[in-house]
C-alpha cells in the first residue's frame, strides 16, 4: 500500500485480492427456477419490476467503494458496476410521504436491511450487477445486490428482489435480530446498539461471576475481578473486559465478536466449543492480554487482534502474552491478517509460517 490509507476506527485491511463472504450462503434454493426480477413497491406512484436483463440494459455506472465489514475487515476500492438506485426510483415516482427504503432479498429468510431514503440517495446506493468488470458472483449477491458506501457492509443487501418505499422504517434482519446499529456509520463506529441492562441485574451478574447463556452485548465489565467467570454460550458481542482479571474464565461457545480484552488476565481461560458451537472471537482485541495456558481450540479468529497494528493506533497496547502453553490451531491463524498471523506464530514459538492462499 503506497499512500497511507485512512481506515475507520478499529478496522483492518484484508489481504489484497481477498474478499471474504459473510452471512447467508446464497439465494433461496427453493426458487432457483423462477426468473429474477427486482420490484419497486410501496409509496410510489407507479410500481414497477425489472428483470436482470432489463437492469443490464439500463445506463450503467461504475463506483469504487471501500467495504467496511462490522467484523473489522476492510477492503478498499472495490469496483462495482450497475444501476443507481436513483434511476429505478425516478421511474416509479416516489410519493411525498416516502422516508425510508427497505431492501428485501430473495433468500430463505427474506433477509432485509433499510436506509433513510435521503441517505440511500445521497450515498449513491448502487444496484450492483458487476464486480471488477465481471458479473457479480453468486455468493457475493449475484445477480444483483445493493452496495452503499460510508456504511458497514451489512447495509449492502445481497440477492436484491424488492425495494419497498416506506413512510416508517422497517428494521432489517441484523438490526432487529442481532442488535446491529441501524445507522451503521463506520467512521463513528456505530456497530451495535448497547441494550440497557438493568442496573440491579448487572451488579448481580458481576457479583455471581456468571454470564452463562445471557445476552449481554456491549456490557461494561472492564477493570474488574472476574476470576473464574462462567460465560458459556453467552452473547457478549462488543463487551468490555479491558484490564479485567479473567484467569480460568470459561467462554466456551460464547459469541465474543468485537469484544475488548486489552490488558486482561486470561491465564488458563477457555474459548472452546460448547455443544458443537465454537467460540466466536471475530474482531476481538487481545492486545496486552495474558493468554498463557489459555485454550482457543476451534475458536473463530477472523480479524482478531493480538499484536499492535502500528502508527494508526491511538491506544498503545503491546502484544498479547502467548507462549507454547497457549492452545491455538494452525487453521485458526489463517483467519488472521498476515501481519497478525506472523506476530502470533512467532509468539507461539512456531517461527515463520508459509503464507497460504485461499
Ligand atoms: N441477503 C443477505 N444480504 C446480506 C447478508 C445476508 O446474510 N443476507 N449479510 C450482510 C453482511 S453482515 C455483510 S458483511 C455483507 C457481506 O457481503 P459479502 O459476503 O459479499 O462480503 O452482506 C450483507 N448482506
Ligand atoms: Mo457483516
Amino acid at each position: 500500500m503506497s499512500s497511507p490509507l485512512s481506515l475507520p476506527p478499529h478496522q483492518q485491511l484484508v489481504a489484497p485480492g481477498k474478499w471474504p463472504y459473510v452471512g447467508e450462503p446464497g439465494p433461496d434454493p427453493a426458487r432457483r427456477a423462477e426468473p429474477w426480477r427486482v420490484r419497486v413497491s410501496g409509496l410510489v406512484g407507479r410500481s414497477r419490476a425489472w428483470s436482470v436483463e432489463e437492469l443490464w440494459a439500463l445506463p450503467q455506472v461504475e463506483a469504487r467503494i471501500d467495504i467496511h465489514c462490522v467484523t473489522r475487515w476492510s477492503k478498499p476500492g472495490a469496483r462495482f458496476g450497475g444501476v443507481p438506485l436513483q434511476t429505478v426510483l425516478d421511474a416509479c415516482l416516489p410519493l411525498a410521504q416516502a422516508r425510508f427504503v427497505s431492501f428485501v432479498a430473495r433468500s430463505a429468510r427474506s433477509h432485509s436491511t433499510s436506509l433513510p431514503l435521503a441517505d440511500a440517495l445521497a450515498l449513491d446506493t448502487l444496484l450492483a450487477l458487476s464486480y471488477e468488470g465481471r458479473p457479480l458472483a453468486d455468493r457475493h449477491g449475484g445477480p444483483v445486490r445493493t452496495v452503499v458506501r460510508e456504511r458497514y457492509f451489512y447495509k449492502s443487501l445481497k440477492w436484491l428482489e424488492e425495494i419497498r418505499v416506506l413512510a416508517e422504517d422497517a428494521l432489517g434482519y441484523w438490526e432487529k435480530e442481532a442488535g446491529y446499529h441501524n445507522r451503521a456509520d463506520p467512521w463513528q463506529e456505530q456497530r451495535y446498539i448497547v441494550p440497557h441492562i438493568d442496573n440491579q441485574l448487572y451488579r448481580r451478574l458481576l457479583k455471581a461471576r456468571d454470564f452463562s447463556d445471557r445476552e449481554l452485548l456491549g456490557i461494561r465489565a472492564d477493570g474488574r475481578n472476574l476470576t473464574g467467570l462462567r460465560a458459556r454460550r453467552a452473547v457478549l458481542r462488543d463487551a468490555h473486559f479491558e484490564r479485567s482479571q479473567l484467569n480460568g474464565a470459561c467462554f466456551d461457545g460464547a459469541n465474543l465478536s468485537n469484544a475488548h480484552f486489552e490488558g486482561a488476565r486470561l491465564r488458563k481461560a477457555s474459548f472452546c466449543a460448547d455443544r458443537g458451537r465454537a467460540a466466536d472471537l471475530e474482531g476481538a482485541d487481545f492486545r496486552g492480554a495474558d493468554l498463557r495456558g489459555a485454550d482457543l481450540t476451534g475458536a473463530s479468529l477472523f480479524g482478531a487482534t493480538f499484536c499492535p497494528e502500528g502508527s494508526q493506533d491511538s491506544e498503545d497496547w503491546g502484544s498479547a502474552l502467548l507462549d507454547q502453553t497457549t492452545r491455538i490451531e494452525p487453521a485458526g491463524l489463517d483467519r488472521l491478517t498476515p501481519r497478525q498471523r506472523d506476530c502470533v506464530s512467532k509468539l507461539l514459538g512456531w517461527g515463520d509460517i508459509p503464507s497460504r492462499e485461499e
